[in-house]
């Protein structure tokens, strides 16, 4: 059996560190495509060259043709721009607005049976604007933000409980903004809520709330630190951890940036929810109870995505 296609529709900082993952878990051939030319060819030949060390069986290429994107599997998309210090994610929207009009297309045209993960920011409103300018299946274009935001959360809890961060689980919600909702009660260590945890005196309620701030501000943390550009390795892992659970139809239950269409009291819109991906896409979106507080925080969320998406409307006389 033929090796899965994976193409890489940007291939910037979070592109080539998707390339090299994906080859080092061979989880497929890699095709790099950017607009910038010889980004794309230096990093694939770069990348190539690392496989006899690693000893990973995988074929990279760099291209500017859409073309060699024909027939992938999966197709992750960062093409854009980046923010900057002081730049929030909605500041990129017209940039990028363009830029997932040309990736759609392209995607439309050469790869139209791939599942789709956008990364590019802001997530939650590229990702419907993708999947509106591709016209591809809505369980199969998604949005990677809520594995990365989930797992800063589990990160900064690991090292708050100085527990293995292999046994804490955390779900992140909402549009991916100032607006994600890290729900408490769902995120757990070994399967103790943390609310439970604050009872226990495993910490306070005061430091929970900084670090739920401190997730709410993970990306910005790194970008005052990076100065030129925003986080890379870890929403890499994070796109190639719902790869993975594409190709090799785990069924895993990951917070992605999904249609949602009736669950959550939601009508047709992309924005942070928990789902089921496997072989068929987002197979599933895990219709969750929230509590007052917790919707409140939700709906307010969910206004923010809905007010980006009509601002692509106000840019995009195409988008309706
Ligand atoms: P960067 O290193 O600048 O790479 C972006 C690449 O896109 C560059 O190589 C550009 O040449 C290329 N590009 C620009 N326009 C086009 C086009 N029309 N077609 C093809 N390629 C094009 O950025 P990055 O890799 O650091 O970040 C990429 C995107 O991901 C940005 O929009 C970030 O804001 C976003 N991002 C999202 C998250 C989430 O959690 C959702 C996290 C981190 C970054």
């Amino acid at each position: 059996m033929a090796r899965p296609k994976i193409a890489l529709i940007g291939a910037g900082q979070i592109g080539g560190t998707l390339a090299h993952l994906a080859a080092m878990k061979e989880l497929g051939d890699v095709v790099l495509f950017d607009i910038a030319e010889g980004t794309p060819e230096g990093k694939a030949l770069d990348i190539s060259q690392s496989g006899p060390s690693e000893g990973f069986d995988a074929t990279l290429k760099g291209t500017q043709s859409y073309a060699d994107i024909a027939g992938a599997d999966v197709c992750i998309v960062t093409a854009g721009v980046p923010r900057k210090p002081g730049m929030s994610r909605d500041d990129l929207l017209g940039i990028n607005l363009k830029v997932m009009k040309s990736v759609g297309e392209g995607i439309r045209d050469h790869a139209p049976n791939a599942f789709v993960i956008c990364i590019t920011n802001p997530l939650d409103a590229m990702v419907w604007a993708l999947r509106e300018f591709s016209g591809l299946p809505h369980a199969k274009v998604c949005g990677m933000a809520g594995v990365l935001d989930s797992a800063r959360f589990r990160h900064f809890l690991a090292e708050e409980f100085n527990v293995s961060m292999k046994d804490v689980t955390a779900f992140v919600l909402g549009g991916h903004g100032d607006t994600m909702v890290p729900l408490t009660r769902y995120s757990t260590v070994g399967g103790i809520p943390l609310p439970d945890l604050v009872s226990m005196g495993w910490t306070t309620q005061e430091k929970l709330d900084a670090i739920v701030q401190r997730t709410r501000d993970g990306g910005a943390e790194i970008v005052a630190h990076l100065k030129t550009g925003s986080a890379f390795y870890a929403p890499a892992t994070s796109a190639i951890e719902m790869a993975e659970a594409y190709l090799k139809d785990q069924k895993r239950v990951l917070p992605c940036a999904a249609y949602v269409d009736g669950a959550l009291g939601l009508n047709g819109m992309y924005v942070g929810v928990p789902t089921v991906i496997g072989a068929g896409g987002v197979e599933r979106v895990v219709d969750i109870q929230m509590s007052a507080d917790e919707q409140a925080m939700f709906d307010n969320s969910v206004n923010a995505v809905k007010g980006l998406v009509e601002a692509c409307k106000g840019i995009d006389g195409s988008l309706s």
